[in-house]
């Protein structure tokens, strides 16, 4: 009997570390459950606070599970949740989301802004009610700390590294970002450019164009048929978001086209087009779930006098990771202090499937 009980532990261990968890490092952190009998990290005022989430916009799987993420953070902590998807990837849209919230009188906001500056007033006049707000994601003048999915140069170097492989190291390639004025994609553009500047590893790679399909599939099919069109000799399409790389890779296999398709891909929603013999051989992103909850314990941290989100300064969250603030990188338009939650990770045809499962 022992024995069998033994060898039971043996293979729950070995299937254990086989799970997503054991991808390898920097594997992002599969979504947790509190343990039990944990203690809730409850705000020190008894927890009547009220935290809001402003995703880019609505009918985004990222973004759907941004916002789930932030919603069990803020549950943990014995804080309400508010989420708020506008209804399109534009400013206005949010503007409107925000003056409501001010009206509610919520006590923090969280928003992936779709705008670098047209926010701004919109939030001063929210931080005017005592309200405290970070951005994640994608950063905004107006914010008093930008939570960053991952360091920019090394989203940019994944994206490049992607292209330059992907193409046999020469020839034409072109982006396909979300909108033209998105402070996410923009950085990682910027610094893309500053990669193939700085290395003449990349002479060889032709980045023809950038076009955006902003957020949206329609949009985003459209924009990758008229690259496929105009540019005959195109290698390799590099789509820094979840929207236009699902687009891309359908368009792509669809046409049985040779173009190869490269960027930033949830999981769930790129399994069949991530792999050998597939439009994308592989793609690179983080956990949205984790990098909602990492906005919700940067609200809370502020609330609890734990940061005032100058660089420099440290808070240890309620999962036990430590954030040290880092300064702003204006020359990539990220404009607060920011705090960085990880690593991009590859997904490719040995792991899609498992990773599909957790987001
Ligand atoms: C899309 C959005 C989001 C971006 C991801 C990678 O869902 O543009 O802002 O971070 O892609």
């Amino acid at each position: 009997m022992k024995k069998i009980i033994a060898l039971l532990v043996v293979l729950m261990m070995v299937l254990a570390a086989c799970g997503p968890g054991a991808a390898p490092a920097p594997a992002p952190a599969a979504p947790q459950a509190p343990a039990e009998g944990q203690a809730d990290p409850a705000p020190a005022d008894g927890g009547d606070l009220t935290f809001a989430i402003i995703t880019k916009s609505a009918g985004n799987p990222f973004m759907e599970r941004m916002a789930s993420g932030f919603e069990t953070a803020a549950a943990a902590m014995g804080i309400n949740a508010v989420v708020q998807h506008p209804v399109d990837t534009t400013a206005e849209a949010q503007i409107t989301v925000i003056n409501s919230l001010v009206a509610q009188g919520v006590d923090g906001i969280a928003v992936a802004a779709n705008d670098p500056n047209a926010l701004e007033s919109a939030l001063q006049a929210a931080r005017d009610q005592g309200i405290t707000i970070v951005t994640l994601d994608s950063d905004t003048a107006g914010s008093s700390m930008f939570v960053n999915q991952a360091g920019v140069f090394e989203v940019a170097q994944v994206l490049v590294d992607s292209a330059y492989d992907m193409s046999g190291g020469s020839g034409q390639f072109a982006v396909l970002s979300a909108t033209s004025v998105a402070t996410n994609q923009n950085a990682w553009i910027a610094a893309m450019e500053e990669i193939i500047a700085g290395d003449s590893r990349y002479a060889n790679l032709e980045w023809v164009t950038t076009v955006f399909g902003d957020d949206e599939l329609q949009r985003s099919f459209d924009e990758t048929q008229s690259l496929l069109i105009n540019f005959p000799e195109l290698r390799v399409i590099v789509a820094p978001t979840t929207v236009g790389i699902m687009a891309a890779a359908q368009v792509v296999m669809q046409q049985g086209s040779d173009v190869l398709v490269a960027g930033l891909g949830l999981p769930s929603e790129m399994v069949g087009l991530v792999g050998d013999d597939l439009p994308c051989p592989y793609m690179y992103l983080w956990n949205p779930i984790e990098l909602g909850e990492v906005a919700a314990y940067a609200l809370n941290a502020f609330k609890q006098g734990d940061t005032t989100g100058d660089v420099g300064q440290s808070f240890t969250a309620p999962n036990g990771n430590t954030f040290t603030v880092i300064a702003a990188a204006p020359e990539v338009g990220i404009v607060n202090a920011q705090i960085i939650v990880g690593l991009p990770f590859r997904f490719d045809g040995d792991n899609i499937a498992e990773w599909a499962l957790v987001y």
